[in-house]
């Protein structure tokens, strides 16, 4: 029988996160039986593509990549369960998930690494903390990082996103990538969307979230936040997403995607996200 693929942290309460070790993709996390993440009806789970929403981990390349699959190898490969399950004193519940080097990813990136994903559920909190080690001792190796979020929303035109006036972004919808500066204190949505923020505050609020509430989004070590949102078109060219289905999604992505992390040998990198539902 194949090993279970999908870990549950249960707070009681009906507060819950659910982890497919395809990706470790957290495909659900649900406050007071409320679910915070989108993914999509048409989502496949065939352990090979990346699973259309919910947190991909994108590792170690956002965006398209000569060596390999567009945003990595991290969210369609098996992570190991380093730590199952435990409820810790303050009544929150962690487990941690690990992934390192196999044939599979030497095949297109020849570096060892260690990544170590912690992910801790507190009551209207979901905590991700991320390690990357380099331990070659003598080779150096380059790297993007990104919590891929896809918040489920009742209708993404009513939502806005604080936290990134005065901020350069590189917009993706316009093919000369070139770079602009965001003038409004709150951004919406009301057309495609797909856009590089970069140095960040360490905090974005996104109105409008489910049953009305707001979500707040604090990032350390995450200097960038992409935002998007297929709107109808691109929609419509995604086999694994509904044609319907972008008014109920928006991505706002924590990153350090702008400029590559450089890891020397022996060091690492931490960086951390904290959702709340407010
Ligand atoms: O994070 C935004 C983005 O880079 C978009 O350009 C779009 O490609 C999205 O990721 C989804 O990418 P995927 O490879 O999961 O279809």
């Amino acid at each position: 029988m194949a090993a279970t693929s999908v870990v549950v942290l249960d707070r009681g309460n009906n507060t819950t996160c659910t982890i497919n070790l395809h990706g470790a993709t957290v495909v659900s996390w649900r406050v007071n039986n409320q679910e915070q993440l989108f993914v999509s009806k048409q989502a496949v789970f065939d352990g090979k593509k990346a699973i259309r929403g919910g947190i991909p981990f994108v590792f170690p390349q956002f965006g398209p990549w000569n060596y390999g699959p567009q945003h990595g190898f991290a969210r369609i490969v098996r992570w190991n369960l380093e730590k199952p399950p435990e409820r810790l004193a303050s009544g929150d519940i962690e487990a941690i998930f690990s992934l390192i080097d196999s044939d599979f990813t030497r095949a297109v990136w020849s570096y060892p690494f260690q990544l170590t994903y912690r992910l801790i559920l507190r009551e209207k909190e979901l905590h991700s903390n991320i390690a990357v080690y380099n331990p070659s001792k003598e080779s150096t190796f380059s790297f993007n990082l990104l919590l891929h979020t896809y918040f489920k929303v009742p209708d993404v035109r009513r939502c806005q996103i604080t936290g990134l006036q005065g901020c350069t972004y590189l917009d993706k919808t316009t093919n000369e990538g070139a770079l602009y500066q965001e003038t409004r204190d709150v951004v919406t949505i009301g057309e495609w969307t797909d856009r590089i923020y970069q140095n960040t505050p360490h905090e974005h609020i996104i109105t409008n979230v489910v049953s009305g509430r707001k979500m707040r989004i604090q990032k350390c070590n995450f200097p960038d936040t992409v935002i998007w949102n297929p709107w109808v078109e691109h929609a419509k060219e995604m086999n694994d997403f509904g044609d319907d289905e972008y008014p109920n999604m928006v991505c706002v992505e924590s990153g350090h995607v702008s400029s590559p992390v450089i890891l020397l040998p022996g060091m690492g990198f931490e960086a951390s996200q904290i959702l709340q539902v407010m």
